[in-house]
């Protein structure tokens, strides 16, 4: 989806203006992958700005950074101090948010110890992920010919830049079929979760989502719909899905910051009711939960003001 420009990005403790915020070809992440990244959304709320559990997403960031073996230059406090500034300087009422730490120009080869790391944020204004009204329309999906990578090849459990080549051989395999996104396999053959979004199944009126060891994300939308669902009286449950589950599921849907909640429509052609009830009426509760509009959750909008 192309960018629109915003006045600002955050570089190493200050904003720069956007066009100035540049790195070198031989900036290591460039070469390696070796970066790791965060998605986060701030939604319009009646007192202004609020990046959704912006603080949960930081220190994830700084759990990706960990497994990389990777020194974070900042603090949780300070990223998220910054987040807000970057937000407040875009002077939108809501946006996207993509914090970036990465290792800079000055070194080549693979030994990242002697490397730099810088961080950058950057907001932009960005649209439905899944297309518009992806919970009435449903989105329809292909099982994935390539598989997720395992724990001891690529951690899944840390956001890095390199793990998202596999995310994005699935998603444009998806599309040049003529579906609308892909669901990988962990190795074992299991559901794992799409290729940026966690996916939610429900079976015999339980709702099911796979658990970290099947290589999905810890997706923070993930954990905000568990609660909303069990606040709902749902029964919801991390717990293994196999590829039978899906076909067979009474509702599917997939979550995930820029995806927001989406309804499935399709999985390699077997039909999916769409849009289940327990679907909707998360997909509503999340979407006024976002924008402060549900009392209940108000903790996890931090205003940026
Ligand atoms: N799994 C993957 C692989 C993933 O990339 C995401 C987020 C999730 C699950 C859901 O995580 P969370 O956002 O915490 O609920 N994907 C981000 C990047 C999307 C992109 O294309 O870029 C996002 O949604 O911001």
């Amino acid at each position: 989806m192309p960018i629109t420009t915003t006045p600002k990005i955050w570089m190493n403790g200050a904003l720069v203006d956007w066009a100035d915020a540049r790195v070198h070809v031989l900036t290591h992440t460039l070469h390696y992958g070796t970066g790791v990244f965060e998605g986060i959304r701030a939604y319009e709320t009646d007192k202004g700005p609020a990046v959704f559990r912006l603080t949960d997403h930081i220190v994830r960031l700084h759990n990706s950074a960990k497994i990389m073996g990777m020194p974070m230059p900042y603090s949780v406090e300070e990223l998220v101090e910054a987040t807000k500034a970057t937000v407040r300087s875009t002077g939108l009422p809501a946006c996207y948010v993509r914090p970036l730490a990465y290792y800079g120009y000055g070194e080549m080869g693979l030994n990242t110890l002697p490397c730099k790391v810088d961080v950058a944020i950057a907001c932009w204004p960005w649209g439905a992920y899944l297309g518009d009204d992806a919970v009435e329309k449903g989105v329809r999906m292909k099982i994935s010919s390539w598989t997720r990578h395992d724990h001891n090849t690529m951690p899944p459990a840390a956001k890095t830049v390199g793990n998202y080549v596999n995310s994005s051989l699935a998603k444009v395999e998806a599309l040049k079929a003529g579906y609308d996104e892909a669901i990988m396999l962990a190795p074992n053959g299991l559901v794992a979760e799409c290729t940026g979004e966690n996916i939610f199944a429900v079976r015999n009126g339980v709702i099911l989502t796979p658990p970290l060891s099947a290589g999905a994300l810890e997706g923070i939308t993930q954990n905000s719909v568990m609660t909303i669902a069990r606040d709902l009286g749902y029964d919801i449950r991390v717990d293994n899905i196999a590829r039978s589950d899906l076909y067979i599921a009474e509702e599917i849907f997939a979550c995930g910051t820029a995806a927001e909640v989406g309804s499935v429509r399709s999985v390699d052609e077997r039909e999916i009711p769409c849009p289940g009830p327990k679907t909707r009426a998360i997909a509503a509760t999340y979407a006024r939960a976002v924008r402060g509009q549900e009392k209940k959750y108000l903790h996890w909008c931090e205003l940026a003001n």
